[in-house]
């Protein structure tokens, strides 16, 4: 048998990149259309589960369009059995919202609570406490699935705390876990292993990388996982040292090199780093011209930092040497400021506008 399992979707999330509004708009589209585009998966995979582990909404004020949206999607696919965990982001949003549920939509309780699905157990609970494994019971004869949304530490408590120690050797096969917004996977004692699926569509620069669901199989011999990529756009963060480069042209190229094998459909922030000479800058503008009409969204920052070689303008006659002794000097200023301040006082001699 197959199960999904996804979390950590953020429907009606305000979108943190600096989209255009009519983007923006699409983009919220988009998150309903990957967790829709999961649910097909499903089917084409012929799962009977789809385990949501909480934060399938940004929050408590998701709108009543995307809410119906979701369990539209759910009630098209009725030969799948949707369990639904409250995250911490929309709580109880959903049951209190008043909408009519479809009737595959298996909803958990604060306390344990427990389907069978095919004779598979799966097993949740929407708040953690201490000792709260104690009470939790499971047939070591049976398959067992348990979904939670928090932070796997050493012991349960409140607020999210999963406690791995507690676990020991609790006959759970499989952990479906949310709150993470990455993928991982955590073999803990000789039965279960704890996963997180990682939200299925990166929204932010703190959500790069590949994204998607696990598709779960049981079988008699046991549970097994893997992760498949859904996301319509991965988001990349790439790091272009310039270091060793003197010319905008060079920087152009770097550039080039490092989006190479990047689809047109991704989203990218480019950072420049390394160290550069006071009199050279990063060119952003002409970066963002060059390249912002390759991908769906670009974006640059500059994280460079200033060669300053004392030793070079020691004997440096000239008001640029003269300068750049004086700050230096200066004990009153931090090191970050005698670096702004060199690159201003560099910038003016050389008759350049200072912004
Ligand atoms: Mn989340």
């Amino acid at each position: 048998m197959k199960i999904i399992h996804t979390s950590d979707i953020h429907l009606d999330s305000p979108l943190t990149t600096r989209l255009s509004s009519d983007r923006i708009k699409s983009r919220k589209r988009e998150l309903i259309d990957t967790f829709a585009r999961g649910v097909e998966y499903a089917r084409a995979e012929g799962a009977q589960g789809y385990i949501i582990a909480g934060d399938l909404f940004d929050s408590e004020s998701a709108s009543r369009d995307t809410v119906e949206a979701v369990l539209g999607i759910m009630e098209r696919s009725p030969e799948i059995t949707f369990f639904y965990l409250f995250g911490n982001h929309e709580k109880r949003m959903l049951t209190e919202s008043g909408v009519r549920f479809p009737r595959n939509l298996k909803i958990f309780n604060d306390g344990w609570t427990y389907f069978n699905l095919d004779g598979v157990t799966v097993a949740g609970r929407a708040v953690t406490e201490s000792n709260m494994f104690g009470s939790l019971e499971l047939s070591p004869e049976k398959k067992n699935i348990v979904v939670l949304h928090g932070e796997l530490c050493d012991r349960s408590g409140a607020d999210g705390a999963i406690g791995k120690k507690e676990l020991g050797e609790l006959p759970i096969d499989y952990l479906a876990l949310g709150h993470y917004h990455t993928y991982s996977s955590t073999a803990i004692g000789t039965r279960c292993v704890a996963v997180y699926s990682g939200t299925p569509e990166g929204r932010g620069f703190d959500e790069v990388g590949y994204k998607g669901v696990v598709l779960v199989s049981v079988d008699r011999y046991g549970v097994s996982h893997e992760f498949v990529k859904t996301a319509k756009r991965t988001l990349h963060a790439v790091e272009v040292d310039i270091s060793e480069l003197v010319r905008g042209v060079d920087v152009e190229r770097a550039v080039e090199d490092a989006v190479a094998d990047i689809v047109a459909a991704d989203m990218v922030r480019v950072i420049f780093t390394g160290e550069r000479e006071p009199e050279f800058s990063v060119n952003i503008d002409s970066i963002l011209a060059r390249f912002k009409g390759k991908f769906y969204y670009l974006e640059a920052k500059d994280a460079t930092r200033v060669r300053i070689n004392a030793e070079k303008y020691k004997n440096d006659r000239t008001l640029k040497g003269e300068f750049i002794r004086t700050v230096l000097a200066d004990g009153s200023l931090s090191d970050g400021e005698k670096e702004r301040v060199i690159v201003m006082g560099l910038r003016a001699l050389l008759g350049e506008s200072i912004d």
